[in-house]
């Protein structure tokens, strides 16, 4: 691992601060914690983040967050927390019924912004946020979607590959994200099965992530979908705890479930690869399955997030007799991110894209980039959600995908 110079406090000497404040502190505040404590500690960064506060509504809660995830500071309101002169950077990780007005709010304050995906839980609102984004670009301020996905070395690999025409033109491109956390019909009515609250199901929270995948790999835009959506278990217990991450509260009472339960759809990419997508919190036994398999005239690729390490690869070029897919072990110092980690062969983990993440952004801000996943790409995810949301509406109508 690379060595930068730490000082007592963890920041780095000699290097100007990114001054980060985090809304939310839940499962992804935690992740994306992670991502701001290690970044600096193994990527030479020209800039030093610092976890200047982190903010919640609960103010023991947040403070135990503070502590445990090094924080200096707390705020029980995300407004004095996008207004202090001391924060930089405003990272959203609160559900998306808040990611509109807080990265507004930011924006409006000077601030660099990281918004948890989806963007939005509208096209309305994402495009309110993408104009914000871009008059805020104008005045030296970026603003990026956090799918991280794009940052585990094995799905820049496949991307690397897929540029240099390694598969040749696309034929196929086979998407599934699939876990397993709703089968049991007594989970409780969490904020992610409520529409006000999450914008949609498994829909916005794992097919959001395919789609952004999807098109990151294949370098092209869908072009319009077919979808079926489904809502298995319309009643659940109401919640009467907190909830902690995906677990389990007690519950008292039921209330109805108002977003899809599982979603899928094809689609076309315009250069005539054919799609299929598949996002469901039923596939019971499936944890973390998001995998993806492109087929090309030249060759295929395949990845499963449940085994991040590896990649499939199919040369279609190689004679006949050697022919089959291979895997690559994704842990070399030639493969995305890895040569600043460990010694060849030493594996990664989900934690690790969230520190990629943080890398490229603090990269970007300091280059003056515009960086990848930008609130533009953001909203063309959220314009594909709106049109998997008609088409099923319409029984499986084919449904253009209007940016
Ligand atoms: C829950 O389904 C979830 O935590 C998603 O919200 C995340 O985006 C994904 O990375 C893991 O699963």
């Amino acid at each position: 691992m690379g060595q930068p110079q730490q000082q007592s406090d963890g920041t780095e000497a000699g290097k100007p601060p990114l001054r980060v404040g985090m809304v939310g502190y839940a499962f992804m505040g935690a992740a994306h914690s992670q991502g701001w404590r290690t970044a600096g500690r193994v990527f030479d960064l020209p800039l030093n983040p610092v976890q200047t506060a982190i903010c919640g509504r609960d103010a023991a809660a947040v403070r135990a967050a503070a502590d445990r995830h090094g924080w200096a500071s707390t705020e029980t309101d995300w407004r004095a927390l996008v207004e202090r002169d001391d924060v930089d950077l405003v990272d959203i990780c609160t559900p998306g019924d808040s990611h509109a007005e807080i990265a507004l709010a930011a924006l409006a304050a000077g601030k660099h912004v990281l918004c948890e995906k989806p963007l939005a839980n509208t096209v309305e609102e994402a495009t309110t946020m993408v104009r914000a984004a871009e008059e805020a670009h104008r005045r030296g301020q970026v603003s990026m979607v956090g799918f991280n996905y794009r940052r585990v070395p094995a799905t820049a690999l496949a991307r690397r590959m897929v540029a240099e025409g390694r598969l040749g033109r696309l034929r196929h491109v086979r998407v599934t994200y699939l876990q397993d956390w709703l089968v049991d019909p007594e989970f409780p009515l969490t904020w992610r099965l409520r529409k006000e609250q999450a914008g949609s199901g498994s829909l916005g929270d794992l097919g959001a992530h395919i789609i952004d995948l999807a098109q990151y790999l294949v370098g092209e835009r869908l072009a319009g979908v077919s979808a079926l959506t489904e809502t298995f278990v319309r009643q659940r217990p109401l919640p009467t705890g907190a909830t902690s991450g995906l677990s389990v509260v007690s519950a008292a009472g039921t209330g109805e479930v108002t977003v899809d339960d599982a979603a899928l759809f094809t689609a076309r990419f315009p250069s005539g690869a054919l799609a299929s997508f598949e996002a469901t919190r039923y596939a019971t036994g499936r944890k973390n399955a998001l995998r993806i398999e492109l087929n090309g005239e030249r060759g295929s690729l395949a990845f499963d997030l449940e085994r991040l390490n590896e990649l499939s690869f199919h040369d279609g070029t190689a004679p006949g007799a050697e022919a089959g897919f291979r895997r690559i072990l994704v842990t070399e110092p030639d493969h995305p991110y890895l040569d600043a980690w460990w010694p060849p062969g030493h594996g990664l983990g989900y934690e690790h894209t969230f520190v990629h993440q943080a890398r490229d952004l603090v990269h970007a801000i300091a280059e003056g980039r515009r960086p990848e996943p930008s609130f533009a790409d953001g909203l063309q995810v959220q314009c594909v959600l709106a049109a998997v949301e008609e088409s099923a509406e319409k029984n499986s109508v084919y449904t253009p995908i209007a940016v």
